[in-house]
């Protein structure tokens, strides 16, 4: 898409204006703790969503030539989006949201003067209670608000909402493609969910919500996950099921490759890569443990010390194996166990 010497020229232009510095310079003494949503005070909660807010409406600084990216959340949107088939199913989609999920929290701190520490959303919890559309994440004062509801608009990207919580009603541009999900484009559009249980709609065209498909997502199926004895197992049903399920039951914006559009994607992530922490232990042989390919097609073998691809959004080009360990190299957190 872009010419190597071009990409060079921005990654030069961008070091001059670099304001994102790394958590931590190497050595990690007293680890930042990520907690589950529910382990968060209600002050705690509203600073989160107060950063999250704030980094919504900052302007970019990036991406000059993309008409799509107007704001600090575009830039990130973006960057996901264009990198989506290289960092999905592939061997570096673990460390690369390791990586990115690190950017934003850094993001959240130097641009919005963020004070706490990145949540994780346990959405296992709601899956045993198999109360997912009730889960405390989608509270209208304490979470995220909830579902979109239909709003009798016929503007193309307006017809269905997210009306209540701290993001109800606010526009984006980049566009999960309504109505084609698959088209992505400078379109305006509403914030939006469409809770389902991929069952499609009833005789009056409205989606089924049905139980969200807790059983994708349960601690049943955590458990058979962190009873993988190699990473490329783990990975590949960690990714493909209760990953994939959350974006696919919450959808909306959270379904498409712009899905960190949907401030949930952050918690969503963080406790994907909880997972895959937890799985480590700090285990010295699975810290290390990383394998597979880095295309779909499989030709091309993964190695630890791939450099990871980031186009314009940071300065420093990541390597794999400084994302292994949540405790070392630019890294500087553990997670509570909340299950
Ligand atoms: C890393 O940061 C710690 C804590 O701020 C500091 O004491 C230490 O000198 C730093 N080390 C290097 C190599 O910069
Ligand atoms: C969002 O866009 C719509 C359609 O252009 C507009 O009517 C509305 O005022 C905008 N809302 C916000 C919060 O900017
Ligand atoms: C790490 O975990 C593996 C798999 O459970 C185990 O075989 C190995 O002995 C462990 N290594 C260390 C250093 O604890
Ligand atoms: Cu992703």
């Amino acid at each position: 898409m872009f010419s190597r010497s071009f990409l060079t020229t921005l990654l030069l232009s961008s070091l001059v204006a670099a304001r994102v510095v790394p958590a931590s310079n190497g050595s990690c003494t007293n680890p930042v703790v990520r907690k589950e949503w529910r382990e968060l005070t209600d002050g705690e909660k509203a600073e989160y969503i107060r950063a999250a807010v704030c980094l919504r409406g900052l302007p970019s600084e990036k991406y000059a030539e993309i008409e799509a990216v107007t704001t600090r959340m575009d830039e990130l949107v973006w960057t996901h989006s264009t990198l989506q088939p290289q960092i999905h199913f592939v061997a570096n989609f673990l460390p690369w949201h390791r990586w990115y999920l690190q950017l934003h929290e850094d993001l959240l701190r130097t641009e919005c003067g963020f004070k706490g520490t990145q949540p994780y959303w346990d959405w296992s919890i709601d899956a045993d209670a198999q109360n997912m559309p009730n889960s405390p994440i989608f509270d209208p004062v304490t979470g995220f608000g909830g579902d979109g509801k239909l709003t009798g608009s016929t503007v193309p990207g307006f017809g269905r909402c997210v009306v209540d919580g701290p993001f109800a009603n606010t526009n984006l541009t980049i566009a999960m493609g309504w109505p084609d999900m698959n088209v992505r484009g400078n379109r305006l559009h509403c914030f939006t969910r469409e809770f389902n249980s991929a069952e499609g709609s009833d005789e009056n065209g409205v989606t089924i919500i049905g139980d969200m498909q807790v059983t994708a997502y349960n601690s049943r199926v955590m458990n058979t996950i962190y009873g993988f004895d190699n990473f490329e197992g783990m990975v590949m049903m960690l990714e493909g099921l209760p990953h994939a399920q959350i974006h696919s039951v919450i959808f909306g914006d959270m379904g498409p490759s712009t899905s960190p559009n949907e401030p949930l994607f952050f918690l969503h992530h963080a406790n994907v890569d909880r997972a895959w922490a937890k799985w480590q232990g700090r285990n010295a042989t699975r810290l290390s443990d990383y394998s597979g390919f880095n295309d779909a097609a499989e030709t091309v073998s993964a190695s630890i010390d791939d450099e990871m691809p980031i186009l314009e959004l940071g300065e420093v080009q990541p390597i794999v194996k400084d994302y292994m360990d949540t405790q070392a190299g630019p890294l500087c957190y553990t997670y509570t166990d909340s299950t």
